[in-house]
């Protein structure tokens, strides 16, 4: 089922005219346009998971070794899928438990999620379970793009949570899931790509399957 927040003032395509030179003109004069879309992730779980981290990691490319309990704060990344660019506008939260409210906006106008646990807390894989909970709630829906992602894979040492666990969560959810290390830079980006990717096929028209009759 297709998520069906309101559109975000980002679902509204951005024309830009296009300044690479090589890009011919057009017939009348006219220039090639560049459509860059517009698409907003939010990340969402326990506080000290690694949500500053991992998103620092895909929008600035280095590692936020020290810890800085986050308010909110908004990075933007321009990146390419398939042959389509997007402006992804990544809200990293502040951390979440059971009782904390859920803000209106970490539902309208958003995209996709990337939900985030420690694979060094079990603690904070239930909390994404509630958190979870609470995306659907607010959105009234049934599924949202989002991926789960099993953040600091780097600390097997202290793991208490196990791959499996991560992946029958997702499984329930009908999402992706993946470890990843912010510290290591690993799967970072297929995660980001990996939320873009599940909201591009819930924007894509169903296709209805036609029966074809020879007359
Ligand atoms: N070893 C390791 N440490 C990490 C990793 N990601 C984050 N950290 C560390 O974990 C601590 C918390 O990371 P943050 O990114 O601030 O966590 P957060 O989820 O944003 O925390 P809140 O904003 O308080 O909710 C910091 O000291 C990070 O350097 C990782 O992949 N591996
Ligand atoms: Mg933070």
């Amino acid at each position: 089922m297709p998520f069906c927040c309101p559109p975000s003032n980002d679902d509204k395509a951005v024309a830009a005219l296009d300044a690479d030179d090589s890009t011919a003109p057009l017939a009348g004069g006219r220039r090639r346009r560049n459509i860059q879309q517009k698409r907003k992730i939010v990340v969402l779980g326990f506080r000290g998971v690694g949500k500053s981290a991992v998103t620092i990691q895909f929008c600035e490319n280095h590692f936020a070794d020290m810890y800085h309990p986050t308010i909110e704060n908004t990075f933007e990344r321009t990146v390419q899928l398939g042959s389509e660019e997007f402006t992804v506008q990544v809200v990293d939260t502040a951390g979440q438990d059971e009782y904390s409210v859920f803000p209106s906006q970490y539902s309208v106008g958003v995209d996709g999620y990337l939900l985030v646990y420690s694979i060094a807390s079990k603690s904070s894989l239930q909390m994404i379970k509630v958190l979870n909970d609470k995306i659907l709630n607010a959105a009234g829906v049934e599924s949202v793009p989002r991926v789960l992602i099993g953040n600091k894979c780097d600390m097997g040492a202290r793991r208490q949570v196990t791959v499996e666990d991560g992946q029958r969560l997702a499984a329930q959810w009908g999402c992706s899931h993946m470890e990843v290390s912010a510290k290591h830079n690993q799967h970072i980006e297929e995660a980001f790509m990996g939320v873009l990717a599940e909201i591009e096929k819930s924007r894509a028209p169903a296709v209805e399957e036609k029966s074809c009759s020879l007359m």
